[in-house]
């Protein structure tokens, strides 16, 4: 059995025990209670959920195991020049909860470069896709064609105990991660550079090797991407994609399957997607105007215009989130230490100066301030990923590491099928009808 896989197996046998010791006790406490409008407001806030690679805070934002972005950026193995994390080191911390050393580090750089063989009917199946379809749809289809590859689905077929499901899906997490790179470059490379394709350099870590797949050279941009991988890695478990993700796999789908579930509710606007709509916005903005030095005045004129139609601001607000995105601010710092003056970068810093008051002016916004989509977009036009569109395949690539890293989890620690109540409106009218009755009679 290989280290990592090692030590989570004891890490995951002892939380199981802890876990099953404590429900027996404590069962029954109660953690939460729900009102109506949670039930019509998409059960924002109700804790139903075991997700234990990260947690947000609304005012801190993300912890990964406890630790926040800038300790995170300190202490986790760095890229060769020494300046951005490794998300490799960032999955060792999310599923086993310690800190990897730098040869822990290596050894999983090794086992995905190992691992990273895409078997040849994904990118036939990828070929015969229109070129102009969605990356995410390519992207979502190209992990769906992959689960041929599935450990899990083929142990399953074979009569695997229950005991074995957190193997399976480990080993599934591990060969998945390593190919997505591949596949996502040759995504981009097929849709915009003419299926000019880039093979591997295997001598580079999993995010450089991405980079350099995608056809980037600059060093700067390798960097980028180590940190663009760790930020987005995980979001605690009830954004819509790793909500998606835990909903497929607790059915026990294999995990090709609960990934692609996860994608395409990344791929909505409100998630996801939304990397891609601020880019465009911006755009927009600066094509209306008509200057790439917008004043704040130009800028607020055209926030109020897209409020005015009926249009949210893409890369604002969130659904937890109360303060800015540290993710937003961890790609600020980025810029200011490896950017100078780039007028896509300053638009996207005056714009940070601008929304927040304008959206809390409306009084109904619970975050006017900017989340992660807010500025990515701005740092890959400036170093030339300007093919929008690809984006969110981006955010995916690196979601994959949080929400496989916590299937992995929810296999080992035998979490069951997810199934939530719902209701009809007839059964919230009678509800409230029988609870008024209920009051009268007692009062
Ligand atoms: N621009 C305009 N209006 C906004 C807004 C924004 N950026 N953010 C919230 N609002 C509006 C909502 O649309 C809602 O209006 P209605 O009552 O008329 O429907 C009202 O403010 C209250 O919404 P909320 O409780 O503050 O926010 P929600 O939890 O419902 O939604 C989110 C959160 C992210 C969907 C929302 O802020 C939004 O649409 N933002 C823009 C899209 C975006 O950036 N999404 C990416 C989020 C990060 C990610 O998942 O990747």
């Amino acid at each position: 059995m290989d280290p990592l896989k090692q030590k989570f197996n004891q890490k995951a046998a002892e939380l199981k025990k802890e876990i099953k010791a404590l429900l027996k006790e404590k069962g029954n406490t109660k953690v939460d209670e729900v009102v109506l409008s949670q039930v019509f407001g998409g059960a924002r806030g109700i804790k139903m959920m075991l997700w234990e690679t990260s947690q947000l805070d609304p005012i801190e934002g993300i912890r990964f195991r406890g630790y926040s972005i800038p300790q995170l950026r300190e202490l986790l193995p760095k890229g060769p020049d020494g300046k951005e994390p490794r998300p490799e080191g960032l999955f060792w911390l999310m599923l086993v909860g310690e800190i990897p050393t730098d040869d822990q580090v290596k050894w999983l750089t090794g086992q995905w470069t190992h691992r990273s063989n895409v078997p040849e009917h994904v990118f036939k199946m990828l070929d015969s896709l229109p070129v102009d379809t969605h990356p995410m749809t390519q992207f979502s289809s190209a992990i769906i064609a992959m689960q041929t590859e599935s450990c899990f689905a083929r142990r399953y077929a074979e009569g695997m105990s229950k005991t074995e499901y957190w193997d399976a899906t480990y080993e599934d997490t591990m060969n998945l991660i390593a190919r997505l790179p591949r596949v996502a470059a040759y995504i981009y490379r097929r849709t915009f550079h003419g299926g000019d394709h880039i093979t591997p350099d295997f001598s580079l870590d999993w995010a450089g090797n991405f980079a350099h797949m995608l056809g980037f050279k600059d060093p700067d941009f390798k960097s980028l991407m180590r940190l663009y991988m760790t930020i987005h890695a995980d979001h605690e478990g009830g954004n819509a994609s790793a909500h998606a993700t835990h909903l497929v796999g607790s059915t026990l789908s294999d995990p090709y399957y609960s990934l692609a579930g996860g994608m395409t509710a990344l791929a909505g606007p409100l998630h996801g997607l939304a990397n891609q709509e601020v880019i465009k916005w911006i755009f927009r903005m600066l094509d209306a105007i008509g200057t790439n030095k917008p004043t704040k005045e130009q800028i607020a004129e055209y926030v109020k215009s897209t409020l005015a139609a009926g249009q949210v601001i893409p890369g604002y607000g969130h659904a937890v989130l109360r303060r800015p995105d540290p993710r937003f601010m961890a790609q600020k710092r980025f810029a200011e230490e490896n950017i100078k003056d780039a007028d896509i970068v300053n638009v996207v810093w005056k714009i940070f100066e601008v929304v927040p008051p304008i959206l809390e002016s409306l009084g109904k916004v619970k975050n006017p301030w900017p989340n992660v989509d807010a500025h990515s977009g701005s740092l890959l036009v400036h170093y030339g990923l300007k093919e929008n569109e690809y984006y969110t395949v981006l955010f995916g690539v690196s979601r994959a590491l949080g929400v496989l890293s916590a299937l992995c989890w929810s296999r080992a620690l035998g979490l069951p099928l997810e199934r939530p109540k719902s209701v009809t409106f007839n059964w919230v009218k009678e509800f409230l009808k029988k609870t008024e009755e209920t009051e009268q009679v007692a009062g």
